[in-house]
């Protein structure tokens, strides 16, 4: 195991990184900016390190300053959380060449799955499911159109650099294509620096399912099962679940098989997500695969009783997976709701401080937060203020603890999505699991 792990990250997940390494005997460093000097993360580590001013590029955004930390600290290896540098190739690389352990894949294969036509090509050559479309990029409008007319419309021109929502146009006939094709094309540039575009049948109202998966490098791979995350709005998650509820068993084990297929396959080292889009006869499309520990990674925790920080600190480390596929288990229903500190109406930014907070506790209630009763949100970064994560026997159940673990919830000084998520949790379609990505624009 590591003597020591540099955290190039700040928040919640810092502290869910510190947690995991203190828990086998491993020393942290923290970095942080100039206005991050009170947080927990840097009282809790055992030393940090100031990188640079509060705007993300000049401090977590940093590699030079994070290289000069991880050197003067004496880290052997470097765990980078989620967002920031998680997925940025170039830093993967330059940690690889300096002899600090990126705790996650390989450069590589976070370069392949950051071009999502790339990654869609080499999904498809593993036998995962894609949805019908272009045979990778498309040259132009007119290669464009000839593709649209033979997949038939509606049709999405997605950015090759993009991901998460951005860069992407529906078009309903050939009038509207042309416009969406220059659009998805010129959005593409301008946000990534790449106009390259492809084309997909658009799937209407799909749910939005992922599986986590682990390889080991060496070409063993294992899943945990799926977490449902078609609570969202403009692609930001509101709220996720494990098990979904839109899936039989029959679809949750061909999920997972196929999932495992390609992380095997690649010999993709450490976690990932492979994200699906799954229609409502139950066919699932591989979407997009994310190279890093995700925001919503407690759901699985919960749901398998298994410390997923704990399996990627193991793995970077080189210890052998032993962990078997059938170890793995659905030992009941977890669901986490993202608070953020904004308008639950407008869904506005709220910074500010925090006068007043009682965070919720008892059996099978979990609060992932790097927040404290005079606390000052701060404008430069992301606005998540907490997660809140429960398990229950069943997801009615969870249902019942999360409603009664939001009522504890109490944030004062700044406005916050709790009342949303109570609101959710009330809606007749979710409760009887009738959600799709459409939800939340459908009813709120
Ligand atoms: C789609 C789609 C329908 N059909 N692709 C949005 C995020 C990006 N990862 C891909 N996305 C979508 N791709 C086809 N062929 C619908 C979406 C989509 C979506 C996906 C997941 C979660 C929320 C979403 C909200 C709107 C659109």
């Amino acid at each position: 195991m590591f003597n020591k792990v540099l955290i190039a990250n700040r928040g919640e997940i810092a502290l869910r990184i510190i947690r995991a390494c203190r828990e086998l005997n491993v020393k942290t460093v923290a970095v942080y900016s100039d206005v991050d000097r009170d947080s927990l993360h840097v009282a809790m580590a055992d030393e940090a390190v100031c990188i640079g001013p509060a705007q993300s590029r000049a401090s977590y955004l940093n590699v030079k300053s994070i290289m000069a930390a991880a050197e003067i600290a004496d880290a052997d290896a470097i765990h980078p959380g989620y967002g920031f540098l998680a997925e940025n190739e170039d830093f993967a690389a330059i940690c690889e060449e300096s002899g600090f352990k990126f705790i996650g894949p390989s450069s590589k294969h976070i370069g392949m799955m950051g071009n999502k036509s790339a990654a869609k090509d080499a999904m498809k050559k593993f036998g995962v499911p894609v949805v019908p479309g272009s045979d990778g990029s498309v040259a132009d409008v007119k290669e464009g159109l000839e593709i649209a007319k033979q997949i038939g419309f509606p049709v999405i021109i997605k950015a090759a650099a993009g991901g998460g929502g951005k860069g992407m146009r529906v078009a309903h006939n050939e009038m509207s294509f042309l416009n969406a094709f220059e659009m998805a094309r010129a959005e593409g540039a301008n946000a990534f620096g790449s106009d390259e575009v492809y084309i997909e049948k658009f799937i209407e109202e799909p749910r939005h399912v992922e599986i986590q998966v682990f390889g080991d490098g060496k070409g063993k791979g294992l899943h945990f099962f799926e977490r449902e995350c078609s609570i969202q709005r403009r692609h930001q998650k509101l709220l996720e679940e494990a098990p979904s509820t839109g899936i039989s068993q029959a679809t949750r084990k061909k999920m997972g098989d196929t999932s495992v297929q390609a992380v095997q396959a690649l010999q993709y080292e450490n976690a990932g997500t492979i994200e699906y889009l799954v229609d409502k006869y139950e066919n699932f499309y591989f979407m997009e695969m994310n190279t890093r520990i995700q925001v919503e990674h407690p759901v699985t925790e919960m749901m398998t009783n298994i410390d997923l920080l704990q399996l990627q600190l193991r793995i970077a480390a080189g210890e052998p997976l032993e962990l078997k596929q059938e170890d793995i288990r659905i030992v009941g229903h977890a669901i986490e709701c993202r608070i953020n500190a904004e308008d639950p109406e407008t869904f506005r930014p709220c910074p500010g401080t925090i006068s007043g907070y009682n965070t919720p506790g008892g059996f099978g209630t979990r609060v992932d937060s790097a927040c404290y009763d005079g606390y000052t949100v701060l404008p430069y970064y992301d606005s998540m203020i907490a997660k809140l994560i429960v398990f229950g026997k069943n997801r009615e159940m969870a249902i019942a603890r999360m409603k009664r673990a939001l009522d504890e919830f109490v944030v004062e000084g700044i406005k916050t999505t709790i009342p949303l998520h109570k609101r959710i949790l009330d809606h007749h379609a979710f409760i009887k699991g009738e959600i799709s990505t459409a939800f939340i624009e459908r009813y709120f």
